[in-house]
């Protein structure tokens, strides 16, 4: 109940900037939890560019560094590595998921729990080289929320 609460206020928070912004849309953000003293944690979300655009950079308040990160299976075993700028074309939607791409949130400053909402502004580059901030609120939960 207080998880699909949280839900709603995202997703009005999400019309404000969006309408701002018209580069892009981001849905189903969260953040996975941590324990005390972990120093890194993931984000995901669902990216809908609405111009051609690429995901440059990301940061958080709560994070020293925000990667984005590709998790690929290596040799039986599963690797993460920086992915570099991401690129989504005008129409198309980009699925920060577990497993997959994601935003790697290290140099934590505190623990992240549950219900709570964490800021991250993603940095998006358009074409013709210019660069708009997005800033976006994750709901922190310990596995995926379904909305
Ligand atoms: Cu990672």
């Amino acid at each position: 109940m207080k998880i699909e609460r949280l839900w709603v206020a995202a997703l009005v928070g999400l019309g404000l900037w969006s309408s701002a912004q018209a580069q892009v849309s981001v849905e189903l953000a969260w953040v996975r939890t941590t324990v005390p003293n972990q120093v890194s944690s993931g984000a995901f979300m669902r990216i809908t560019a609405l111009k051609d655009v690429r995901l440059v950079a990301a940061r958080s308040p709560v994070a020293g560094v925000v990667e984005v990160h590709e998790m690929k299976i290596d040799n039986g075993i599963m690797r993460m590595r920086p992915a570099g700028e991401l690129s989504i074309k005008a129409g198309q939607s980009l699925e920060l998921k577990s497993g997959g791409y994601h935003l790697m949130m290290m140099d934590l400053k505190r623990q992240i729990k549950a219900g709570e909402t964490v800021a991250l502004t993603l940095e998006f580059k358009a074409p013709d080289g210019s660069v708009s901030d997005v800033a976006v609120k994750a709901v922190a939960a310990l596995t995926q929320p379904v909305p």
